[in-house]
């Protein structure tokens, strides 16, 4: 069945609740940080010699997609109705938007210890406690717009620059892609200070706290971002119909410092025997709204 991934700023309150209660039960139940450790354990650098799948790598965007799948399915089995909501950052810019109100994501981390204070994923209230997470703390982090050395939301014409690019990828496919959609979206550049990080990565930059690393889905703000960015992989599809969807379409050769370590097109990608190529729509499973 097709469902709806909507506009966070757009959910009703009652829709804002059964969200929120389907990802508290699915944390009650021990699921919720079985998808935590599994990004932590696809958390690979192209600085280390073996396969990546999830970042800094094309696979990033159908990678992505099918953990979201995966996400939306089990937060279904709780409740068939919920779907996962999507956060336009470059519309909801600020600490004061409706996103972080107490009624969905809950607000910024305190300053003293950047402890998320409010909403349901406050861990004062009892239902969200941190079990793998890089640092020690139990509780979850914020630090919105790091006030200390401030960092901007990624704005449209951000986003615009990525999109008008019609390669999907390039070599040397990794973090250091001087060109592609893929690239410019996911948010590497070879800048110096804040400029480095863009779009994608820009968001983590600015959420802060957990959302910094590998353990970045203990913050459920990590589920918005990426539905975002799943949406701007369709835009990039249709803007370009000429161009292919995914890159590259053969595995790089022996001679090439990518041999064995990203996918191809018509490669499984771990660790569902799924390829890029079959996740290219998601005609038939889920609509953006
Ligand atoms: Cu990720
Ligand atoms: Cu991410």
């Amino acid at each position: 069945m097709v469902h709806q991934r909507k506009n966070q700023r757009n959910l009703g309150r009652a829709e804002r609740r059964r969200f929120v209660d389907a990802v508290l039960k699915l944390k009650r139940r021990g699921e919720y940080d079985e998808f935590v450790r599994m990004h932590i354990d696809f958390y690979v650098s192209d600085g280390e010699q073996r396969l990546r799948v999830a970042h800094m790598t094309p696979s990033f965007f159908p990678w992505h997609r099918r953990f979201l799948l995966e996400f939306e399915r089990a937060l279904q089995r709780v409740d068939p109705g919920v779907a996962v909501p999507y956060w336009d950052w470059t519309k909801d810019r600020s600490p004061a938007a409706s996103l972080w109100g107490a009624g969905l994501m809950g607000g910024n981390g305190r300053r003293s210890d950047r402890q998320v204070m409010t909403g349901p994923f406050a861990y004062k209230h009892g239902q969200w406690v941190i079990r793998d997470g890089v640092t020690d703390g139990d509780f979850l982090t914020r630090d919105l717009g790091r006030p200390r050395d401030p960092i901007a939301l990624p704005t449209a014409r951000d986003v615009a620059r990525a999109m008008a690019d019609p390669r999907y990828d390039v070599p040397p496919w990794n973090s250091t892609s001087p060109k592609g959609f893929r690239n410019k979206l996911e948010g590497w550049t070879s800048a110096r200070g804040k400029e480095r990080w863009q779009n994608h990565n820009r968001v983590h930059r600015w959420v802060g706290g957990h959302m910094l690393g590998g353990a970045s889905v203990n913050d459920p703000v990590f589920w918005l971002n990426h539905a975002f960015v799943d949406l701007l992989w369709d835009r990039w599809q249709r803007r370009h119909p000429g161009s292919a969807p995914y890159l590259p379409e053969r595995p790089p050769g022996p001679g090439s410092s990518e041999h064995r370590r990203i996918v191809a097109r018509d490669e499984p990608m771990p660790p569902w025997n799924v390829t890029p190529g079959r996740l290219l729509g998601h005609k038939g499973l889920y609509a953006y709204a």
